[in-house]
Formats: structure tokens, C-alpha cells, sequence
């Protein structure tokens, strides 16, 4: 039988727990067999609730020993749970000692304590620290911790925990201890323990308040060339949440520390976070601009975590945005400001907002659709989604958009002063902010507002306009609606604050403003306008909504050539390709090489790719298709080969009706000097990269500018580039611009790439995704994506390596894995059962790939079906996949 709950949870149905956990003594005889948990807590029970028996959570552990108050006791086990009912009566504390052990080195979930490439790490959120030992493991108890290790010293000469080293010394037979105390109380969730051979680059710092710290970054020797960045990006963090909101470092010592093996991107224990490597380490030789600029917003992220989420935590895990929406939207403000300029601050913004598109709207039209405050939950670790990150983040902005930067500077102290130290709710929050800011639009809407809180799905808002040529009246008319998802029918409006602007014909800005909307229909009136206006609207996504309007054409363009809203301009380049894709899809007989884009399109595209003084970076935005996967959403029933062959076809036409303003983009970005990731250097090496795939791809047309006949000179130039780069973004685009126009030198290049990088497991990691992902070439893909399943490298235990084959090509690569002789879903099927038994969170989250099987064209929507009902009528599933499959199904 498995252990834990394996019924449905429900928010409505939280109870304060029976006792408290005041104190916590941990003491750890580290062994990858067998390590033995001393735990000894002080408890009481809560006044609050009725008397009852404690039941403290526990999973694969094997119980030893129990005293309360140092005596022996009864006991049972029940679903997982210790259960204790002959407990002291009354109010007084006691003392509970529980003796247990657990193997870590079998702990192939990666959730509590195992063990990766001989060192031991935890993870606790959101429920691995009952995989440690028994514990109310829940976020509302939060208790101090005392915690000693004890390990042999030669094989783990570091032993950590969370707060302070208070102690350490030699122990007989070759082992040493530690002994840490944290001076914050926390939740379990936020216990970490490390200890193995590793080494760390420091940094002493004094705050702007004057205190000294100690930061360190601990990564296997070998890599602490690699920490620089990640430094860096932590002293950055310090300072910005220091000089942004007042919020300083509280402890002594912070600690960063990377491991191979994670199941997500990094996890903000108490003073010592645990990163996936893959978001610590960076040099220029095997890291991307976009490693970079990840392991920049992911240090801020853990890092700004230490007050929104450590500082103040979440009541119960449906408040998971509280903390989550919240830092992602702290992470990207620190972003933002880090990259400085206007502009750059704008391409931010518009990354992130294709992150919410193209992932977050899908996942709120589908199956697994839910609230940014969920109601309910088979298995939390499923609901650290995007809805909870990207789309909380977006509530927060729209709170910061409505109260201004310094009312929303206001309510975060005002949460602060009133939460410090508690575990509370996303209400707590909201309320804060209205509190902070008396008499203002937000506190009379807040009631409405906390709709972004517990209604799903994507609001859709349609703009109507009307001209009238002779009073000059301009009226815009907004309405909204939001459609149904799992178990919500019907949605009531929201709160949507629409940036609005309006441009003459000529491109010059008439007017400006904020609207909020919050009716199901509202009627704005601009009179005096002379000339029928183009509107820009929700200017700078100021909402997290799909929004409708009959642009034509020649708006667009006016849009795109002089808005002065840098998100709408780029916005009207994506709604001129989107139109196209959408009328090609439309031509179902049309085979895709006839596809030829308009002389408007293409000059629009030449005008920002020659434009003077635009940024490079914001040029590449403009110039890149929307991806598949969104343009999927955009229709009621998908073909996905047919999506991907249409984006194909358009990417070849601009491949060859710009191929000589791509080779200029090329050769004035492609030399970017000594490297540095700032914004204005990445952004040049990606449009060289770019222009370096369109002119490959054109090469593969044909119409070269060599002229026919002779040879093309660009995939020769692109493997030149590809063996001198001196810095990974140069290496690996140009890479990429082989694989992806499927060069014959592709080929050669793979393997000479393999053989530099043999020994750097991150590259390894680019290397199989670049192949799980390349387009299809007659079906080519997934016999490849196999073949790389039986390289030596290869291993389905290591989450990263799983990702970098398995997902690359289940879920980013839509038209190689959507085949219509369902090998893509067969494959997939047998995957999430490899997976499930070895990790059940990653085989969820490959379990996901199907979400969206029921607007699937036939034959693939039936195969689709067969494909999930397989894996839901496999017996004794996780609890994770089990949810995923039972909701596709539904
Ligand atoms: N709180 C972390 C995310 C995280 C959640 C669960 C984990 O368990 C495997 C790990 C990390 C964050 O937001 O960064
Ligand atoms: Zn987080």
C-alpha cells in the first residue's frame, strides 16, 4: 500500500492543526543506506481546537523508537500517519522523541533526503520533509530548529543546514559533526540539509544598513569557475531588495548550493537554497545569453523569497501564490530595473508575456484549468504551475498598475508590519495593499478584484469602435467575458485595467490612458479627435487577457511602424503573422511550399530589421513567429504537423524575401567584442544568430545570393562560426542554424560538439535538446529521439537529462510528436510509466504534454484518447499522474 492521503483535498476545508511545534532538535547520522533521525520536539496543543490525538505525517520511513516526555508510549501507524493518543492533557508542552531512518541513497523522487553524486541534498516543499521524519508537515507550524550532522569527514567534508554554525568538531572513526541553529522560526517545508564534497566561492558584503553578511555559492570542485555570475546575481538581488522595498538581509550567512539532480529550477530554504545546477552555473564557454539572464532572475527569485514566503508563508498550500505570484512578479520588477533602459526593460516584458501565453493560456482553457488560488488538489506538487507563478505574478502587477509604484511600495510594508513571522492568506494580501492605500479605486474595487484570485480561465475582452466623421467622436466600446473551465460555469467580471492610447493615421500619439474596466461592457467616449484614430490597447499587457479587436492591416502597420507602447508595437507584428498563419491554416488544400507571404508583411518585417535605431534585441522579438503552440490556441480544432509546416513555410519566405537585410543584421551584430552578458550585446548575438538561421535556411531554397548555381556560402560560414565562437550564445546558434535548416554539416557539427563537451553535463543537456526539438523531416525525429535514449549519456533518473530528450520532443516539439501513426503518443505513454515509478513529478509533468489531446484533429484526438486512457488503466499509479490523466480524461 502506498503511504499518504490518496483522496481529493479541498481549500474550504482547512482546519488550524491540534498542536504546535515549538522547538525542533534534529540530529542526522548521514548514511546513503541508512541514515538514522534523531528527532526531538517540543509540542502543545492548540487552545483553539478540540482535544484529539496528534497524527503526524510520515512517508517511507522506518520508525524505531518513541518517547514522550523520555517514555515509552503507544502508538499506531494509520494511512501513513504516526498516531498518538495517550498524550499529556492540558496546555503544558512535552517532549516528543521520534528515532528514525531512511534510505537516501534509494530516494529516487528526489523529494526529502538523497543523495546526488555521492553528497546528500534535501527537498521539503511541499511535503518531502515527512519523508525525513514524522512532523506535522504542514506550512501553518512553524517551530525553531536546532540541527546536527553527523557524517565520515573525509567523504563529506561540509555539512549545512539552515541560519547558523554554532558548532562543529572531530567525532571517533574518521567522522565529524555540525550543528546549526536557525534564529527564524520556519515551516518544514523550508528545512534544508546538504553535505558532501563541495567547495564555495565567497563574498563578504555590508548592507546599506550596515550589517555584514557572509554569502557563499557551494558547487562540485571543478566548477567554481562557473559562480561568478550567479555571485553576482546575488549581491544585485541584495542590494535591489534593499534599495526597492526596504527589505534587507536578515542572516549572517546566506548559502547557495547546486546539485545535478533536482526536480525543479531552486528551491529558497532558510539561508541555504538548493539550485539546480543548471540555474548556478554559467561561463562564457558553455552558457547561453538565456543561461544568463535564468540564473540572473532565478538567484533573485530564491533570494527575494526570504521575505515573500520565508519571512511571511503561506497558510495552507492553496495560498501557494501568495508566495509564488508574488516573487515571480518581484523577480521580474528586479529584472527589469537590472537591465536599465526603456528598452530593454520592454524586451523583458515581453518575454515574459509570451511565457503566460504560450504556456499559461493554454493551461487555463484545458483539463488541468484552476483558479491562481486553486480549490482543491489530489497531489499539491501538481499545482506549481504557471497559472500560480506567471498568472499570480500578473494579479500582483495589476495590483501595482492600480495603486501606482508607490502605493504598492505602501501595502508591501504594510504586509510586513502586519505578517511578519505568520503563515497567512492571498486574501491577507489583497487587503493589505487596499489598506495601504485608503480611498483609492483598488480598495472600493477589492471584493471584484479577488475574482483574478478564485476564477479561472482567461478572460477574453472585445473592442468595438466607432468613428463619428462629423462631431469627431471617437467611441470605443470594451466588453468582457471569461469561459467556463472545470467546475466553474459561469465567471463574473473582473477588475481589467486596460492601458489605452490613440494614434492619428500618421502615427502620432493623440491621447493616453489607464481605463478600468469592470463591467461586462463599458462604452469610453474621445470626442474632438480629427480623423478616425488607430487605438492601442491594453498597452503593455496590462492584464492577463485575450483581447479581440478587427485590427485591419493598415492599423497594424501603423501600429507596429510608430506605436509608442513598445509591447503594442511588437504586439502588432504578431497579430499581422498570426492573420497570415490563420488564413494559410484556412486553405487546407494549399500545400505549404506554395505559401508566399504579401509585399506589406515583408516590407514591414524589412523596415524593423533596417530600422536605425531600434534594438537589436526588440528587432528579434518582432521578427520571430509566434510559436506553434500559440497559434495552435488560436484555433478550434489543430493539426499541429499542419501549424508547424504553415510557420515553417512563412519563416523559409522570410528567409528568402529578406536574405540580403538578414546578412546585414548578421554582419553588424555578428561581432560583439569580449563577452558580456548585458542586455545590448545579448540582444545583438541573438539577431546575429537569427540572421544566421534565415540565411541557412534560404541556402537550403536555393536563392542564395551567390546567384544559382553555385554553392551557398552560409552553411559554410555558419560551421566556421560554429567551430571559432568564442563564447557559447555564438557556438550554439550557429549550431542551431544547421540543425534547424538541416545542413549536411549538421551533422559533423553535433559530433564535434559532443566531443568539447563530453565532461560539461549542462552542454550535454543543449546538445540532446537540440535534437529531441529539431523541425521533422519525414517523421525523422522521434527514431533519433530513441536512438538518443540508448546513448551512453543518456539517464532518465536526472531529471535535466529526462527534459532534455523526452520533453524537448513531447512538448516543444509539437509537429514532430503529434504523428498520425500515433508513435509520438505511444512513445509518450510508456515514458510517463518508465517515469512514474522512479519520479512521480516529472512523470507528471510529461504526463501534461496531452493536456490539450481534445482539439486535436482526427485521427490524433482519438489516438490521443487511447494514449491517456493507457496510462490512467495502468494500476497503482502516483497520485500525480493519476490527477493529470483523470482530468484529461474528464
Ligand atoms: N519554491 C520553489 C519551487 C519548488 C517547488 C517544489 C520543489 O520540489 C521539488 C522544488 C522547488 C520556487 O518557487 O523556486
Ligand atoms: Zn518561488
Amino acid at each position: 500500500m502506498r503511504d499518504g492521503q490518496n483522496s481529493v483535498i479541498y481549500r474550504a476545508d482547512y482546519q488550524a492543526p491540534a498542536y504546535w511545534i515549538d522547538t525542533v532538535d534534529l540530529c542526522f547520522d548521514l548514511d546513503p543506506a541508512k541514515t538514522r533521525v534523531l528527532n526531538k520536539m517540543k509540542l502543545r496543543r492548540n487552545a483553539d481546537v478540540a482535544p484529539q490525538p496528534l497524527r503526524l505525517d510520515g512517508e517511507e520511513l522506518n520508525l524505531s523508537r518513541v518517547l514522550v516526555n523520555g517514555q515509552g508510549t503507544s502508538f499506531k501507524i494509520d494511512g501513513g500517519q504516526l498516531v498518538l493518543e495517550n498524550l499529556p492533557e492540558g496546555d503544558q508542552p512535552f517532549e516528543l522523541e521520534i528515532f528514525t531512518t531512511c534510505a537516501p541513497v534509494k530516494n529516487t523522487k528526489l523529494m526529502g533526503l538523497y543523495v546526488s553524486n555521492d553528497s546528500f541534498f534535501t527537498q521539503c516543499e511541499a511535503e518531502g520533509f515527512r519523508r525525513i521524519t514524522y512532523f506535522l508537515d504542514r506550512p501553518d507550524v512553524m517551530a525553531s530548529y536546532t540541527v546536527t550532522l553527523r557524517a565520515d569527514k573525509a567523504r563529506y567534508p561540509v555539512l549545512l543546514s539552515n541560519g547558523n554554525l554554532v558548532d562543529q568538531g572531530k567525532l571517533d572513526d574518521g567522522r565529524h559533526f555540525a550543528r546549526w541553529v536557525d534564529p527564524f522560526r520556519k515551516p518544514s517545508y523550508l528545512f534544508a540539509l546538504v553535505a558532501g564534497q563541495l567547495v564555495c566561492r565567497e563574498q563578504r558584503i555590508t548592507s546599506r544598513a550596515g550589517k555584514e553578511h557572509l554569502l557563499q555559492v557551494y558547487v562540485r570542485p571543478g566548477d567554481l569557475d562557473k559562480t561568478e555570475h550567479a555571485m553576482n546575481a546575488l549581491m544585485d538581488s541584495v542590494a535591489w531588495d534593499e534599495a526597492r522595498f526596504g527589505l534587507s538581509l536578515d542572516l549572517e550567512r546566506f548559502m547557495i548550493v547546486a546539485t545535478s539532480d533536482f526536480n525543479m529550477g531552486a528551491m529558497e530554504n532558510k539561508g541555504l537554497n538548493i539550485f539546480n545546477t543548471k540555474y548556478v552555473l554559467a561561463s562564457q564557454a558553455t552558457a547561453t545569453d538565456t543561461d544568463f539572464s535564468n540564473i540572473e532572475s532565478v538567484v533573485g527569485h530564491e533570494y527575494f523569497h526570504n521575505w515573500t514566503g520565508n519571512r511571511v508563508t503561506c497558510r495552507d498550500w492553496f495560498q501557494l501564490s501568495l508566495k509564488e505570484g508574488l516573487t515571480v512578479f518581484r523577480d521580474q520588477e528586479f529584472s527589469q530595473d537590472l537591465a536599465g533602459e526603456a528598452s530593454a526593460r520592454a524586451v523583458k516584458r515581453i518575454e515574459d508575456v509570451r511565457v503566460l501565453r504560450t504556456a499559461q493560456f493554454p493551461e487555463d482553457a484545458g483539463p488541468m484549468a484552476h483558479p491562481v488560488r486553486p480549490d482543491q488538489y489530489l497531489e499539491i506538487n501538481n499545482f506549481y504551475t504557471v497559472t500560480v507563478y506567471e498568472k499570480g505574478a500578473e494579479v500582483v502587477r495589476m495590483m501595482q498598475t492600480l495603486v501606482g509604484r508607490e502605493g504598492f511600495a505602501r501595502g508591501m510594508t504594510l504586509y510586513f508590519e502586519r505578517h511578519d513571522g505568520h503563515a497567512v492568506t492571498c486574501d491577507d494580501f489583497a487587503q493589505a495593499i487596499a489598506d495601504a492605500n485608503p480611498g483609492s479605486q483598488f480598495e472600493q474595487l477589492l471584493p471584484q478584484f479577488k475574482r483574478w484570485y478564485s476564477q479561472a480561465g482567461t478572460p477574453r475582452v472585445t473592442a468595438v469602435t466607432q468613428y463619428d466623421e462629423p462631431t469627431g467622436e471617437y467611441r470605443l466600446t470594451l466588453s468582457q467575458s471569461c469561459p467556463p473551465t472545470p467546475g466553474q460555469e459561469h465567471k463574473e467580471p473582473f477588475v481589467i485595467p486596460i492601458g489605452l492610447g490613440l494614434l492619428a493615421a500618421d502615427g502620432s500619439e493623440l491621447t493616453s490612458r489607464m481605463h478600468v474596466l469592470t463591467q461586462a461592457s463599458e462604452t469610453l467616449t474621445f470626442p474632438g479627435i480629427d480623423g478616425e484614430p488607430v487605438p492601442s490597447i491594453l498597452r503593455g499587457f496590462s492584464a492577463p487577457v485575450i483581447l479581440e479587436h478587427a485590427y485591419t492591416d493598415a492599423q497594424l502597420l501603423t501600429l507596429l511602424a510608430h506605436d509608442t507602447d513598445p509591447f503594442n508595437r511588437w504586439e502588432a507584428g504578431q497579430r499581422l503573422a498570426v492573420n497570415r498563419a490563420l488564413a494559410f491554416m484556412g486553405q487546407q488544400a494549399m500545400p505549404a511550399s506554395d505559401i508566399r507571404l504579401d509585399q506589406p508583411y515583408i516590407e514591414a518585417m524589412r523596415s524593423i530589421l533596417r530600422h536605425p535605431t531600434l534594438d537589436s534585441a526588440f528587432k528579434e522579438l518582432v521578427l520571430t513567429l509566434p510559436a506553434e503552440t500559440y497559434l495552435g490556441e488560436q484555433l478550434q480544432e489543430v493539426d499541429p504537423q499542419r501549424v508547424h509546416a504553415v510557420r515553417e513555410a512563412m519563416r523559409q519566405q522570410l528567409a528568402q524575401q529578406l536574405q540580403a537585410d538578414w546578412q546585414c543584421a548578421f554582419e553588424t551584430n555578428s561581432d560583439t567584442g569580449g563577452y558580456v552578458p548585458d542586455p545590448v550585446s545579448c540582444g545583438r548575438r541573438a539577431l546575429a544568430g537569427m540572421a544566421l538561421t534565415h540565411l541557412c535556411l534560404a541556402a537550403r531554397s536555393g536563392a542564395h545570393s551567390a546567384g544559382p548555381g553555385q554553392p551557398d556560402v552560409w552553411p559554410g560560414k555558419a560551421y566556421q562560426r560554429f567551430k571559432d565562437a568564442a563564447n557559447m550564445t555564438d557556438r550554439f546558434n550557429a549550431l542551431s542554424a544547421l540543425v534547424i535548416s538541416g545542413n549536411e554539416l549538421a551533422a559533423p557539427a553535433l559530433q564535434k560538439f559532443h566531443a568539447l563537451f563530453k565532461d560539461e553535463p549542462l552542454v550535454l543537456d543543449k546538445w540532446f535538446a537540440l535534437q529531441a526539438g529539431q523541425p521533422d523531416r519525414g517523421g525523422n525525429v522521434l527514431p533519433a529521439v530513441k536512438q538518443l535514449m540508448n546513448h551512453p549519456d543518456f539517464n532518465i533518473r536526472n531529471p535535466n537529462r529526462a527534459r532534455s530528450v523526452i520533453f524537448s520532443y513531447c512538448s516543444a516539439n509539437p509537429g514532430a510528436f503529434h504523428r498520425p501513426d500515433a508513435a509520438g503518443y505511444v512513445f509518450w505513454s510508456e515514458r510517463v510509466l518508465e517515469l512514474d515509478p522512479i519520479n512521480p513529478q516529472v512523470a507528471a509533468r510529461l504526463a501534461r504534454a496531452l493536456d490539450r489531446w481534445k482539439k486535436l484533429v482526427e485521427p490524433l484526438r482519438s489516438a490521443a484518447r487511447e494514449a491517456i486512457a493507457r496510462v490512467a488503466a495502468k494500476p497503482d499509479l502516483s497520485n500525480d499522474v493519476r490527477e493529470v490523466v483523470t482530468r484529461a480524461l474528464a
